[in-house]
């Protein structure tokens, strides 16, 4: 049976693009739903899907999964062969730490610096907040380059990388300045052709959200 993806708009759903990005590094073919947000008939599209009212969902047959991290654990699962998390345990329980950080946490990060793939050039007020959430991000980044010298967070692709990758595009988006020990991580995600294939797919929307248009 073959998966089906229901996300939100390309340039502005981060969480979408958390699973999305799962299923195409782990070269699952899928079927792919929009719903535009933010607009009048979103309510009831979402209503429709029988979940928790929110994208990312993923229907694999008559089963509905719905949320990011749950739609990651299951494919993880159900395509053990795609080793989406890293085979080494002590490796394995810090993706899942930096993982479930990142879908808990960051207030300020995603409060005011919203995710917006084709917005460059935006610039924000460092608050106390985000500057504490930016040097997180910076420290999780580093650390994982030391300790694992990799590409990608945990050498190869991971559940971990999913996570982060909104993140580094608001890195893009809001001109932040990274450390070296930092930089390498949106530099290596920008390079991926699944990234590039959203980014391509973002541009040519022609929705505008307001409420994340920060910056300009
Ligand atoms: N924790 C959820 C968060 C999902 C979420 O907040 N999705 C947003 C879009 S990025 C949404 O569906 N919002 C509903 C709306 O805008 O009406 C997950 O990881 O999937």
């Amino acid at each position: 049976m073959r998966p089906l993806l229901v996300i939100g708009n390309k340039n502005y759903s981060s969480w979408s693009l958390r699973a999305w990005l799962v299923l195409r590094e782990a070269a699952i073919e899928f079927d792919e739903q929009r719903i535009t947000l933010d607009e009048p008939g979103t309510a009831e599209a979402l209503d429709a899907l029988g979940a928790a009212r929110r994208v990312p969902v993923l229907k694999l047959g008559e089963e509905t999964i719905w949320d990011s991290l749950a739609i990651a654990e299951t494919v993880a699962e159900r395509w053990p062969d795609r080793r989406l998390w890293p085979e080494d345990a002590q490796r394995r329980a810090h993706a899942r730490s930096i993982s479930a950080e990142m879908h808990s946490g960051f207030a300020a990060l995603r409060e005011q610096m919203p995710m917006n793939c084709r917005a460059m050039g935006r610039k924000v007020t460092l608050t106390d907040e985000l500057s504490q959430d930016l040097d997180r991000v910076i420290a999780i980044w580093s650390d994982c380059r030391h300790r694992y010298n990799g590409d990608w967070l945990f050498g190869d692709f991971s559940i971990a990388d999913a996570a982060y990758a909104p993140v580094a595009l608001r890195m893009r988006t809001y001109g932040i300045n990274l450390p070296e020990s930092a930089a390498y991580y949106p530099q290596r995600l920008l390079q991926s052709a699944a990234m590039q294939e959203w980014l391509a797919a973002a541009e040519v929307e022609i929705e505008v959200i307001e409420h994340d248009e920060v910056g300009r």
